[in-house]
């Protein structure tokens, strides 16, 4: 259905032969009618049919008298330019299709923290016309299983430091038979050619494969292509964010989560600027490698820039120009005090690993306060109704979304959960205003229904975050006899602040007085810290104590 196979020659929809040797990607697409639109209407969105994508986000560098541009930063003093990355690529990729016998449309899974062999390692494998997975460290054998045995991967790269769990997945594994440490593959690629000629491959190859980070149930699996890699960098990096070869990235998402990799990597790659890799980011750490590595363009998540705030005296963040926030909702009060404390307008932007990256979101100048943003140039966006029709400015409803990246799951029946009448459906309820602005709701199953109000949580968790006695907050609906369910919020109060009967209705008579007195929480509880998933999401089903 997604094309012809005959014998090994796979001809993709597009009429492109494909360079796969292994077509078990081209074989689980999703049937063209189940597939979302994709749109190409504008010109830098446009790609010829054979592109090897690492060509563009290295070899172009070099080619073009860049090669002794920085490329990439890390702790301990690693420096690499663009001709020391397009070596590393190339030693690896020579390693991978030499002794590892890895050949083009096999997936190769990648475990490591954001360090500069996971990146090398990244680009060799798309460059050798592999499948990048790679998988956030905290996972455990498990998780790795259901990773490895849904993409059928025989063959890992794994960081010295993470090879434990790893170990165990592949003894119980029909499919994993090759985990190559990071320190067996440096020494190895110390001894190979750096020369590599990159791998023919079309434009409508797959070269990822990104696993969603839901907070339930089995692991989808998306598939992106070479050109989509390329067409987040054109979109929303080239129309929105706009870096210059002078920028300088930092942050802190896995490179596993596509908001990592776009913002760690690609987007600094397409435009030869440089990145910083740093291991340990939490907000603590972030600070200190910002001082030192003098980035220009961070990304992160609201939750860290919220952290970040209390802790910005004790260090020079003052090389900052733009910080990008996405993953959850901003929070109002946290651009806010971001700005306050900053000077910089926070950039909000709203992605999904099925979308790739950001698709929804404003440069500096057009950002609106408490709005996601518009469509980034290239994508569509509308606001749908139960049955799927428009609705009109002010009412909410559900996202649905198209461009040039869109959702196509790796044999999996939910593709008709996502995608309908050809655009992309992300379970986020949104209202748009006159002006095309789009301004999120919740999550379309995180809606509170309370004696018969519609309530979003995050709205309730905006006007808490503006008490100074909260730090963190998460609001859900609990089960109720009487309304069906209440609001309920879970608090992480300030280091200075202390639980007591009154601080709840303080802090209850403070959303009534900010917002329609219906919405206030009805329960109020205090936590020391909230659940929340590697990608920093909230862990809404765990506050309402469901199981997943
Ligand atoms: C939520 C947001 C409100 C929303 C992601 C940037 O988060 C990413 O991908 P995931 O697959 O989750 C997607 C869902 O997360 N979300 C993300 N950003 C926002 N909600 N405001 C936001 N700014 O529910 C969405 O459907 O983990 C984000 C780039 C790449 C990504 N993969």
């Amino acid at each position: 259905m997604t094309g012809s196979v005959t014998g090994s020659v796979v001809t993709l929809r597009s009429g492109v032969v494909s360079a796969h040797v292994d077509t078990f990607a081209a074989r689980g697409l999703p049937p063209p009618e189940l597939q979302p639109a994709f749109l190409f209407d504008r010109p830098e969105l446009v790609y010829p049919e054979r592109l090897n994508c690492v060509t563009a986000f290295v070899d172009s560098h070099v080619a073009e008298g860049r090669g002794g541009r920085t490329a990439i930063l890390a702790p301990g003093g690693l420096h690499w330019t663009y001709a020391d990355l397009a070596a590393e690529v190339n030693r690896v990729a020579n390693v991978l299709t030499g002794s590892l016998g890895m050949v083009p449309g096999n997936r190769v899974l990648l475990r490591a923290p954001n360090n500069p062999t996971m990146v090398a390692a990244y680009l060799a494998v798309i460059k050798a016309g592999g499948i990048v997975v790679a998988t956030m460290p905290l996972l455990r054998a498990k998780e790795l299983g259901q990773i490895v045995d849904k993409a059928e991967i025989a063959l890992a790269l794994c960081d010295d430091r993470l090879t434990d769990e790893l170990t165990r997945t592949a003894a119980g594994s029909r499919f994993l038979k090759q985990v190559v440490t990071f320190s067996a593959l440096r020494e190895e690629a110390a001894g190979a050619s750096a020369d590599f000629a990159p791998v023919d491959t079309a434009r409508d190859d797959v070269c990822l494969f990104g696993f969603t980070s839901g907070t339930t149930g089995e692991p989808k699996c998306t598939m992106h292509f070479h050109r989509d890699l390329l067409a987040i960098c054109d979109a929303y990096a080239g129309n929105v964010l706009r870096p210059t070869a002078d920028d300088r990235f930092i942050g802190s998402p896995p490179l596993a989560f596509t908001f990592g990799l776009g913002g760690l990597v690609l987007f600094p790659l397409r435009v030869g600027a440089s990145t910083v890799l740093v291991e340990r980011a939490s907000p603590a750490d972030l600070l200190p490698a910002i001082a030192t590595f003098r980035p220009t363009i961070c990304f992160t998540a609201p939750t860290a820039y919220r952290a970040m705030i209390p802790l910005l005296g004790d260090h020079d963040w003052r090389s900052l120009r733009k910080c990008v926030s996405a993953g959850e909702a901003l929070p109002k009060a946290t651009f806010d005090a971001w700005q306050a404390a900053t000077g910089l307008t926070l950039m909000d932007g709203i992605g999904a690993t099925e979308m790739l990256h950001i698709f929804i979101s404003a440069p500096e100048a057009a950002i609106r306060p408490g709005a996601t943003g518009k469509p980034v140039p290239g994508y569509e966006a509308k606001v749908i109704g139960a049955d799927g029709e428009d609705l009109p400015p002010g009412t909410p409803g559900r996202l649905a979304v198209r461009g040039p990246t869109g959702c196509r799951y790796l044999a999996d029946a939910r593709q008709t959960n996502y995608v309908a009448n050809g655009w992309n459906i992300t379970g986020d309820a949104y209202k748009m205003d006159a002006d095309g602005y789009f301004f999120f709701q919740a999550r379309t199953d995180d809606m509170i229904v309370s004696a018969g109000y519609n309530i979003a949580g995050p709205e309730v968790e905006d006007a808490l975050h503006k008490h100074p006695a909260v730090a963190e907050c998460g609001v859900v609906g609990a089960p109720d006899e009487a309304r069906g369910q209440i609001v309920k919020a879970f608090v992480v109060l300030r280091p200075d602040s202390v639980a007591s009967a009154s601080l709840i209705e303080e802090l209850q008579d403070f959303v009534k007085n900010s917002i329609a007195p219906y919405k206030y929480p009805r329960v109020v509880e205090f936590v020391a810290a909230l659940p929340r998933t590697e990608t920093g999401k909230l862990q809404r089903f765990k506050l309402r104590g469901q199981k997943s």
